[in-house]
Order: C-alpha cells, then sequence, then structure tokens
C-alpha cells in the first residue's frame, strides 16, 4: 500500500507570530533577527514577513544588509520562548491528525496518515482541515506537502508558501521531482550543489540519469542515497519521538524476601504502578523489563519487546513475572522494578487498542 505523508512547514514562523501579535505588522515588513543598530548590527536575520521578502531579505543575511535592503521595515528582536509556546500548541493540533508524528524543528513535522485517511482525495481534505484549524485556533498559515514519501513531502511544502498544498501522486514522484533544481533535496547544500553543477548536473531529473557508480565514486554513500531520492525513492520511517525513553518503577523492601508468592504479589503492585505513569502520558509501550536486586546487590535486568505495543496492565504484570521467575527460586532479594520503554504516543494505535479492548 502506498504511504500518505504529511510535511506540514509554518509560513515565515517568527514573523508571522509577530505579526499576529500585533496587528499593526500586519501586512508590513517585519524583520526578526539581531538589532540592525542603525545599519552597523553585526548580527543575522532569522526569518522575515513575505512583504519583507520582496525587498530580498531573507534568513542567514546579516541583518545591516536587510537595514540597507529596507529601512522601514520593522525590525524586532528574536522572542524565542513565545515561538516555542506557539509552535507547542501548534504541534498538539498537527499530532491529532496524525497515525506516527514526527517534529523536525520548531516549526515543521511530518505525518504519516496512511491509516487514517486512507485514501489521497480524504487526506487532501484532511490537510485542509489541518490548515484551517491552524488558522483558527494559532491565527498562523502553514504550507503543506502531501505525497508517498517523506523527501517528496518536504519538497512539495515547500514549493507553494505560502498558505500552499502541494499533492505528489503516487506513482509520479520522479515526475514531479524532474524539473526541480537539485538543492531542493533535502542534504544537497551549496557544495554539493556546485560540484554536481561542475557535472552538468543542474535538476533532479538530470541527477536521476546519472550512473549512480559515478555519484559513489564521488559522494561515497550518500551518492547511492541521492541518486535513490532523484528517483523518487525514500523508505524512511516518520519516527515517532517520545518525549521520555521510559517509564519505570521500583521498590526496595523493608526486609530481604524469598518468598515467590510474596514477590509476585510485590510485581504485581509496581506493575500496577508504571501501567498507571504510562496512562498518566499517554503512552504504548513495546519493551516490557525487569530489574532484581539481591541481598548482596548483585543486581539482574531481564527484558522482553513484544510484537505489537500495547499498553495493558495485564501484559505488563504477564511478562514481568515471567521476566523475574528465574531469580525467584528462594534467593533473597532486595529490590524490584519495572521498566517499560520502546514508547509511543501514535493516536490510531491507542484508538484502535482502545477499541480492541472495550469489545
Ligand atoms: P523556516 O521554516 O526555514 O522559515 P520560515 O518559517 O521563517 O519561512 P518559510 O517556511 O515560510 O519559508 O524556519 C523556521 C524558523 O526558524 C524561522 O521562522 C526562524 C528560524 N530560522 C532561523 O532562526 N535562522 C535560519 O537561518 C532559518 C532558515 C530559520
Ligand atoms: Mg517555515
Amino acid at each position: 500500500m502506498n504511504r500518505i505523508i504529511l510535511h506540514v512547514d509554518m509560513d515565515s514562523f517568527y514573523a508571522s507570530v509577530e505579526q499576529r501579535e500585533n496587528p499593526l505588522y500586519m501586512g508590513q515588513p517585519v524583520v526578526v533577527g539581531s538589532d540592525p543598530k542603525g545599519g552597523h548590527g553585526r548580527g543575522v536575520v532569522s526569518t522575515c514577513s513575505y512583504e519583507a521578502r520582496k525587498f530580498g531579505i531573507h534568513s542567514g543575511m546579516p541583518i545591516s544588509r536587510a537595514y540597507k535592503l529596507c529601512q522601514d521595515a520593522v525590525f524586532l528582536p528574536v522572542n524565542m520562548a513565545l515561538y516555542k509556546e506557539v509552535s507547542r500548541s501548534i504541534m498538539e493540533i498537527l499530532r491529532s491528525f496524525a497515525d506516527k508524528f514526527q517534529q523536525v524543528s520548531v516549526d515543521e513535522a511530518y505525518l504519516d496518515i496512511s491509516e487514517g485517511a486512507g485514501s489521497l482525495p480524504e487526506a487532501v481534505e484532511i490537510a485542509g482541515i489541518i490548515k484551517a484549524q491552524v488558522k483558527e485556533r494559532e491565527g498562523l498559515t502553514c504550507s503543506i506537502g502531501i505525497a508517498p514519501n517523506r523527501t517528496a513531502a518536504k519538497i512539495a511544502s515547500d514549493l507553494e508558501k505560502p498558505d500552499g498544498l502541494t499533492v505528489v501522486e503516487p506513482g509520479r514522484v520522479a515526475e514531479f521531482l524532474e524539473p526541480l533544481e537539485v538543492r531542493r533535496l533535502p542534504g544537497i547544500g551549496s557544495k554539493n550543489e556546485e560540484i554536481l553543477a561542475g557535472m552538468d548536473i543542474r535538476t533532479i531529473g538530470q541527477l536521476a540519469r546519472c550512473e549512480q557508480n559515478l555519484l559513489v565514486s564521488i559522494f561515497g554513500k550518500w551518492g547511492a542515497r541521492m541518486h535513490q531520492l532523484a528517483h523518487g525513492i525514500d523508505p524512511s520511517e516518520v519516527a515517532e519521538r517520545t518525549e521520555s525513553k521510559s517509564v519505570s518503577k521500583e521498590h526496595t523492601f523493608q526486609v530481604d524476601i524469598s518468598d515467590a508468592v510474596e514477590l509476585y504479589d510485590s510485581l504485581d503492585g509496581i506493575a500496577e504502578r508504571v501501567h498507571r505513569a504510562l496512562m498518566q502520558q499517554g503512552f504504548s509501550f513495546r519493551t516490557v523489563g525487569v530489574k532484581v536486586r539481591q541481598e548482596d546487590f548483585t543486581t539482574f535486568t531481564r527484558a522482553r519487546t513484544l510484537d505489537i505495543y500495547a499498553r495493558d496492565l495485564d501484559i505488563i504484570k504477564r511478562e514481568s513475572r515471567e521476566l523475574s521467575r528465574e531469580f525467584f527460586d528462594g534467593r533473597k532479594i532486595r529490590l524490584l522494578g519495572i521498566k517499560l520503554s520502546n514508547l509511543s504516543k501514535s493516536r490510531m494505535i491507542q484508538t484502535t487498542l482502545d477499541r480492541f479492548q472495550s469489545r
């Protein structure tokens, strides 16, 4: 089945937030960055509004140059705390639409909505809803690229900025990429662009037609990947990023315990505590681990990874019991612990499991 991946990127993010906060700046050239100091500032432009871009101003440009290009622009300092706060709210909206979600910077994220959407027309509809929600709740516009892989989705989101929506149909990725300049490919910077230009390769289509071996001889492994990307091939997954890598609870006994029944009881109690923490943080897990410390402080850990994500208390109890059984043979035990790792916050997995559990 073709994947459906969205890349969402906010338009002139810092500058748009500033315009939203101060309506007087709406429609004005706004430059966010270091102090221009009347044209003598030594810092750079972080970003600027699309109105300022008409003057040739862009991210990374010396602020002194931006000042020369448009003295009348509104120059503002970077208010990172504010942008991070806005970013959090936006990411929450985006995450709620995704089967798999990956934030990649303060203003961009990948959403795998293959299952949730089911078809491309539905995905396009969802993208429209996302744009409307971001606009309505946060007063900001974003651009979205929809494609069967991450690279194509990222390139697509950039093509019709601001407030764009660009769809790349499966089976037409190479065709979509063909006329674009090579520097549109993530990873090809000005240096690689120059080397490729020296080989008369300027478009992604030309790059795709180049012998892979030749690219490998010049760029090594990256040459092979570059060639694949140019052909519209990018199997990389939207990788769920978890805020905490694991959830764990432990218990140290007042007196060392050797009775298996008591130990299993205690393990169940720890399972309940760790499960509660897991629910509070809204995670599913794939790996259950146990920690067993003997009276002499020798400490063992055992872990098992499940085939699928789970959230059930019963699974935690069952797995932790099995993993600790070998230690419950009459030895005196000082501490027991359970750790859940390989966590995921995927909405789809949770709703699917909710349905499953409520049967
Ligand atoms: P971008 O998404 O690259 O730029 P943008 O959102 O301002 O504009 P657009 O996407 O519409 O082209 O970067 C997101 C934010 O990151 C940007 O608002 C400011 C910050 N940033 C810098 O501080 N320095 C930089 O050189 C770049 C490129 C971005
Ligand atoms: Mg952006």
